[in-house]
């Protein structure tokens, strides 16, 4: 266990708790009688507009005290700025490769072409820029970017390159959210990670690690360990990515307190749901208003009850609001796809074979287009998991909404009613979604993908190509 003190802004003391290798993230850290103990959490610098240039680099951070983990990062040692844009605006990403392997970066969550995705085959050679420009043609949410290279995918995030894609339009705007970034309008990009003792990141060392996906021990929030958030005694709003490779959080907080949810995967929700729990699988996001307005002087924590309460953020109400939100519960209109209008069910069957991840009875082939699907058609995907282990499966280019799970609509949990990407199907359990292609034709050179978002699934063959013809 090591410790280090450092000043907070208002000049209190407080205490940091590392944890050494291969040591626990559980530490308590919500004694009502002491200050919290925490790090700082780093906010990812936000950028706005609508041209952004992003350097793929190296890094080194200090996660643990006196060690530095090689790192990749995005403008900086590790994760990326936040990108915020505007709907309807044209934008354009400029990413240059400064690392020494090939690798992509995909806009997930985003309606875009076919060869603007990032996908698999929009390969950034070391040294090369790879120029990406679409329309922003969907409304406001939160959504992200990560490396999509086959076979290496988990290893590239793993490293650290990850950031969030902000969209916002006139409606969001006009509504009375939590806003000011890094105060009351807070992204968490929540990632577990294991050190070995020379503080270099442990990647799959275990072989079951491959099969099973990688989990880590110590969580990190926009890559900080141990971290904590001093806010203000108002409502305030977390923009919340599961950026883990393979790890699940059911998250709630220390006093089991409701929140709201206001945004799915990437838009805003028609009516804000009222919970006490949000379960996020990988690539999963979530935008949810938590109301502290009663809570100045105290702590409290968010914590993965999926993993024995492990805290993940203490949130330190410290601070007298300079103004108040008041979030209302009706926040947009979402266009709903018909059931009766679908003129396709695509079957999609996760499984394994001989050590690879299949879908349909074959692990992904760059070189083979699985599915083709008429531009404008509303289709009705099912994805069954014939496995015992948890997957989710992930559709690029688009939006969908869940019919059911298991042939039930009550199966359908609150927070995931909505436009999503990226939707939970647990072992044996069966998924119908509806979607509709409806922005842009693409080819052989540059299909879409479909996939499992457990990354280490995805890149041993969970993973399939589909073009809009
Ligand atoms: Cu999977």
């Amino acid at each position: 266990m090591k410790r280090r003190a450092f000043l907070t802004g208002s000049g209190t003391l407080f205490l940091a708790t590392l944890t050494g290798c291969g040591g626990s993230s559980n530490n308590d850290t919500t004694s009502p009688q002491s200050p919290a103990s925490y790090a700082p959490l780093k906010i990812p610098p936000l950028r706005e507009g609508a041209d952004f240039d992003l350097s793929l680099q190296e890094g080194a951070v200090e996660f643990l005290e006196g060690l530095f983990t090689p790192t990749w990062g995005i403008e900086g040692d590790f994760l990326g700025p936040a990108l915020r844009v505007r709907t309807g605006d044209a934008i354009r990403l400029s990413v240059t490769n400064n690392l020494p392997e090939a690798t992509t970066l995909h806009w997930h969550g985003m309606r875009l072409p076919g060869p603007m995705d990032g996908g698999p085959h929009q390969i950034i050679q070391p040294g090369e820029t790879w120029l990406a420009e679409y329309e922003v043609l969907q409304g406001a949410g939160t959504n992200w970017f990560h490396p999509h290279r086959e076979g290496v995918t988990g290893e590239h995030v793993y490293r650290g390159l990850a950031g969030l894609l902000i969209v916002e339009d006139g409606s969001s705007e006009s509504l009375d959210l939590p806003r000011t970034w890094g105060e009351d309008d807070i992204p968490l990009i929540l990632q577990d990670r294991r050190f070995n003792a020379d503080g270099t990141f442990d990647y799959l060392s275990q072989p079951m690690e491959e099969i099973n996906g990688m989990l880590g021990d110590t969580y990190l929030v926009n890559g900080t360990l141990g971290a904590g958030i001093r806010l203000p005694a108002k409502e305030v709003r977390f923009r919340i990515l599961n950026g883990s490779n393979a790890r699940e959080y059911d998250l709630r907080f220390s006093d089991g307190r409701a929140f709201r949810q206001i945004a799915t995967d990437n838009a805003l929700r028609e009516q804000a749901a009222t919970l006490t729990r949000l379960r996020l699988t990988p690539g999963e996001r979530a935008e949810i208003v938590v109301d502290l307005g009663a809570d100045l002087g105290d702590t409290l924590t968010l914590v993965n009850a999926d993993d024995g309460d492990a805290p993940l953020l203490v949130l330190d109400v410290a601070d007298t609001p300079s103004s108040i939100t008041t979030t209302p519960d009706t926040l947009t209109t979402l266009e709903h796809l018909d059931p009766l209008q679908a003129v396709t069910t695509r079957t999609f069957r996760l499984g394994m074979q001989m050590g690879l991840f299949t879908i349909n009875g074959v692990a992904m082939d760059m070189e083979r287009i699985d599915q083709v699907v008429p531009l404008g058609a509303v289709e009705i995907w099912e994805i069954i998991n014939e496995t015992n282990m948890l997957h989710n499966f992930h559709v690029h280019g688009t939006h969908f909404e869940i019919l059911d799970r298991n042939g039930s609509p009550a199966q359908i949990e609150a927070y995931e009613t909505g436009y999503k990407d990226t939707v939970r199907v647990g072992p044996l359990e069966r998924v119908r979604i509806i979607l509709r292609m409806e922005d842009y034709t693409t080819d052989e050179s540059a299909p879409y993908m479909f996939h499992c978002h457990i990354l280490e699934h995805e890149d041993r063959g969970m993973m399939g190509q589909f073009i809009v013809v």
